[in-house]
C-alpha cells in the first residue's frame, strides 16, 4: 500500500479572522496581522520535508478568494471593489469569511477510505460539508473539483457527494486509520444530533455524519470503531480529535482525556486490532500529569504528522512549539528512544497556520492506495523538485507579507491577490 499526503497550498488572503469559535488559537489571534508569504513558505517547507523523507506529497492549489459568487448569493451586487466595500460596511466578519484561506487545513477536506477496507473493493471519497463554520463550508465546491481531478479513475474510485447540510461533517481530522493493508478505523465524533447536552464549545463532528460515511463507504464491519470524544477536552479547545490523539500502523499515541470511557475503549481497540492483524497495537497513553489538556492544545503535540517511511519505520513531524516546550520535548525524546516503530522526529515551524489552530497534521489529507490506484492519480499535483522551486519563486516574488481584513478593500492588494492566484493556476495548467 502507498500512503499519499495532500496539502493545501496556503492562499494569499490568509489572515486571522477569529472565525472558529472553540478553536482557541483562532479566537486568540483575531485581527492580528498575518503574513501569507511566510505561511505559504512554511507549508511548502513541510511538504518538501515529507517528500524528502520518501513519502508521496501532493498539492491542492488555493481556491479563488474573496469568494465573490458566495457574496452574490447573499444579495450583494455591483462590481467587485464596490461590492466588497458594501460587505465590509454591513459585516466585516462576512468579508473575512469570504476571504478565508481555510482550505489549507486539508485534513478536514474529505474522508478517504481505502479499497482494501470496503466491501465493494473501491476507494471511497466524501468531501466534507464543513457546515459548522461558514468560512469552511464555502470550501466544498473547489475541494470537490480538485479531488475529482486528482482521482479521475471512475472504475477504482467512488466519489460521493458531500453529506446533507443537516449532518455536520469535518472529514478525516476525526479519523485514525491503524494497520497496514487492512485498516482499523477509529471514527471519532463529538456529539449526536439527537442529544441536547450543552457544552461550552461546539462539538463539530456528529455521530450521524460519521455513521453515514461508514455506510456510504461500505466499510467492512470488522474494520471500524465508533468512539465519542471526551466533552472535557472539547471544552479545553480540542475541536477535532487530531488535537488529542494520533496513530499510524501499529502505533497509537493518545492523551488520557481523548475519549469517553477511555480505558474500555482502548482495550476494545487493542482487541479489535489484534483480531484484524494478529499483532499487538502499541498504545502510548499520555497522562494529564505528564501533559495537561491545556499544554496539549497550546503545543499541538498530538497534531504531529506521522509518516510511514521507506524502511517501514515511522517518522513524526512535530510543530516547533513541541521542541521549545520541555515537557513535550522530553515526551517525544522518550517515545523515539523507547521500543516502538517511531524512530525519528523532525520539528517544523508552521506558526502562521498554528496561530489559526492548524498544526502539521491539520495541513494534510492522507490516502492509503493500492499500486494501481496510485498509478491512476493525476501526477501534475505531485510535489517534485521543479514544481517546488517554481512555487517558491512565485510565493517569494509576489505573495503579500502583511494582511489584515481591511487590506482587501485596497485595489492594489486585490490585484496582487489575483496575480498570485493566476500565477499558481497557470503553473499547474502548464503541467497538463
Ligand atoms: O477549522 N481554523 C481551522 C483550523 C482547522 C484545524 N484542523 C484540524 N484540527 N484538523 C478550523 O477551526 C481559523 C480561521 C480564522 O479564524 O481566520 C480556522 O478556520
Amino acid at each position: 500500500m502507498i500512503d499519499i499526503m495532500i496539502d493545501g497550498l496556503i492562499g494569499p488572503t490568509h489572515h486571522f479572522g477569529g472565525l472558529s469559535f472553540g478553536n482557541l488559537a483562532s479566537m486568540d489571534h483575531k485581527k492580528q496581522i498575518s503574513n501569507p508569504k511566510k505561511a505559504a513558505l512554511e507549508g511548502l517547507e513541510k511538504m518538501k520535508l515529507v517528500s524528502d523523507l520518501g513519502v508521496k506529497q501532493f498539492i491542492m492549489p488555493p481556491p479563488k478568494r474573496p469568494n465573490i459568487s458566495f457574496l452574490r448569493q447573499l444579495g450583494f451586487r455591483g462590481r467587485k471593489q464596490h461590492l466588497l466595500k458594501e460587505v465590509y460596511k454591513q459585516s466585516p466578519q462576512l468579508l473575512s469569511v469570504s476571504c478565508s484561506a481555510s482550505s489549507m487545513w486539508a485534513a478536514n477536506a474529505a474522508t478517504i477510505t481505502s479499497s482494501t477496507d470496503s466491501l465493494d473493493g473501491k476507494l471511497h471519497i466524501t468531501p466534507s460539508n464543513l457546515i459548522s463554520n461558514i468560512h469552511r463550508s464555502i470550501e466544498v465546491e473547489s475541494t470537490k473539483q480538485y479531488l475529482k481531478q486528482l482521482f479521475p479513475n471512475k472504475t477504482l474510485v467512488y466519489h460521493h457527494p458531500e453529506l446533507p447540510m443537516s449532518l455536520p461533517d469535518e472529514g478525516s481530522a476525526n479519523i485514525i486509520r491503524l494497520g497496514g493493508e487492512k485498516g482499523l478505523y477509529l471514527m471519532v465524533y463529538g456529539r449526536s444530533l439527537l442529544s441536547h447536552d450543552q457544552q461550552k464549545f461546539p462539538a463539530r463532528q456528529t455521530l450521524e455524519a460519521t455513521e453515514a460515511i461508514i455506510r456510504n463507504h461500505r466499510l467492512n464491519p470488522d474494520q471500524f470503531l465508533v468512539i465519542q470524544q471526551h466533552p472535557e477536552s472539547i471544552d479545553a479547545g480540542v475541536f477535532h480529535n487530531d488535537v488529542i490523539s494520533m496513530g499510524l500502523d501499529n502505533l497509537l499515541i493518545i492523551h488520557e482525556k481523548a475519549f469517553i470511557d477511555q480505558e474500555n475503549v482502548l482495550s476494545n481497540i487493542q482487541k479489535r486490532y489484534q483480531e484484524l492483524t494478529k499483532e499487538p497495537l502499541d498504545i502510548i497513553e499520555i497522562r494529564s500529569n505528564q501533559l495537561s489538556l491545556k499544554e496539549a492544545v497550546t503545543t499541538y503535540l498530538f497534531n504531529s504528522q506521522l509518516l510511514k517511511l521507506v524502511d517501514g519505520t515511522i517518522g513524526m513531524i512535530a510543530p516547533k512549539q513541541c521542541q521549545i516546550n520541555h515537557r513535550t520535548f522530553n515526551l517525544i525524546e522518550d517515545i523515539v528512544k523507547s521500543k516502538n516503530r517511531l524512530v525519528r522526529c523532525d520539528y517544523v515551524s508552521v506558526k502562521e497556520s498554528m496561530n489559526n489552530g492548524g498544526g502539521p497534521a491539520c495541513l494534510r489529507l492522507r490516502a492509503t492506495l493500492t499500486e494501481p490506484e496510485y498509478e491512476s492519480v493525476c501526477s501534475k499535483y505531485l510535489l517534485i523538485e521543479p514544481l517546488y522551486e517554481k512555487l517558491i519563486k512565485v510565493i517569494d516574488n509576489i505573495y503579500p507579507d502583511h494582511v489584515k481584513i481591511d487590506s482587501v478593500l485596497d485595489k492594489r492588494f486585490l490585484s496582487q491577490v489575483q496575480m498570485c492566484e493566476n500565477n499558481i493556476w497557470a503553473l499547474f495548467r502548464s503541467l497538463d
